[in-house]
């Protein structure tokens, strides 16, 4: 049974802050909402619930291994004390929170398009499947009511932008919403220090959780500064909460890098990622495509092991993304 969202107006996350404009705009996303009973009770009781995407799933690892990911991710959110919600687009409506049925669908479905949020209207109509990236799922958390999000690396400005102009949906959409995006930084195939600018730019906070250095998703450090830091859950749930309160209408960036053990050789993740870049030139990918295929090369380059810490990556920020979530709910209290 999944619930429509009607019981849910005017619950769930804190209304203070007056985020999720389009819930005043006559409620007509609402109808296009299919939150789980999970999801939908936790968001009425203000109990916390953490956004998830599902890209990462259907263009991450093979079947089953993306299914049991998917499900590691569940698991990292429920440790970290949150409800996970995993978001995709299937039947004519966008779904907030999976049942394992669903799950396996997106993980076992293959090929699902990736969805950006200018893809939601013709997935939505064609009643197929869409994965969703983290610009779309920041667009229909938001209009769910859920205020945190957790994801590997957010996407951002790509390397040879000069050229390309490739600027990732993600960081425009961070500036429509109001949700708290925890990561591991960007990824490694983006150029951080044009993506950190751009951030900067946008008027996006980047708050550093217990880290001085920008992580670069598999690697700790991207060389570039947080432009913020705390190492305390409650300062960084006030500085979300009191962004919004303050009357910012954009989201907060917070990462968290993959622990040290975890992590790949930085030179090494260049290096493959350059030849990455240059097969990518060689082969006219470009748009949509190029990022699922940088990070296939260089999984294929670092012998499967970025994909190891891909995994890890994701499941450490799905825990601190419930944890996050469960300061700003306390804060509600
Ligand atoms: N993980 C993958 N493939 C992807 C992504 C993650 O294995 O394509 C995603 C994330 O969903 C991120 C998106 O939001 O790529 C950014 O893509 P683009 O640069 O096209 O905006
Ligand atoms: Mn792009």
């Amino acid at each position: 049974m999944v619930a429509t969202l009607d019981a849910h107006k005017g619950h769930g996350r804190i209304p203070t802050t007056g985020r999720g404009a389009s819930r005043q705009e006559g409620g007509k996303v609402h109808q296009l909402l299919r939150l789980s009973d999970e999801v939908e009770q936790a968001l009425r009781e203000g109990r916390p619930v953490v956004a998830c995407e599902t890209t990462v799933i259907n263009h991450g690892p093979p079947y089953p291994g993306n299914l049991e990911l998917a499900c590691a991710i569940d698991q990292a959110v429920r440790d970290g004390g949150a409800v996970p919600a995993t978001i995709g687009i299937a039947d004519g409506h966008f779904v907030v929170g999976m049942s394992d049925g669903e799950l396996d669908r997106f993980a076992g479905t293959k090929h699902i398009p990736k969805a950006s949020t200018r893809d939601v209207g013709m997935i939505l109509a064609s009643g197929g499947l869409g994965a969703t990236t983290v610009a779309s799922s920041l667009f229909i958390a938001d209009h769910a009511g859920i205020p945190v999000l957790s994801t590997g690396g957010i996407g951002g400005v790509h390397r040879n932008t000069s050229v390309t102009f490739d600027i990732s949906a993600d960081l425009m959409e961070l500036t429509r919403r109001q949700v708290a995006v925890v990561c591991s930084g960007a990824k490694s195939i983006l150029d951080v220090g044009l993506t950190l600018e751009y951030l900067e730019t946008l008027g996006v906070p980047v708050i550093g959780y217990r880290c001085a250095d920008f992580p670069a998703y598999y690697c700790t450090s991207s060389g570039f500064p947080n432009p913020q830091r705390t190492d305390e859950l409650a300062t960084l749930a006030a500085a979300i909460d009191v962004h919004w309160k303050a009357g910012a209408t954009g989201s907060v960036v917070v990462t968290s890098p993959i622990e040290a053990e975890d992590a790949l050789d930085s030179d090494r993740v260049e290096q493959a990622v350059q030849g990455a870049v240059q097969e990518a030139e060689r082969d006219g990918v470009h748009g949509a495509a190029i990022t699922p295929y940088l990070l296939k090369a260089v999984s294929a380059a670092t012998e499967g092991r970025s994909a190891a810490a891909s995994r890890a990556v994701l499941i450490s920020t799905a825990k601190l993304a419930g944890q996050v979530a469960r300061a700003l709910a306390d804060r509600q209290e």
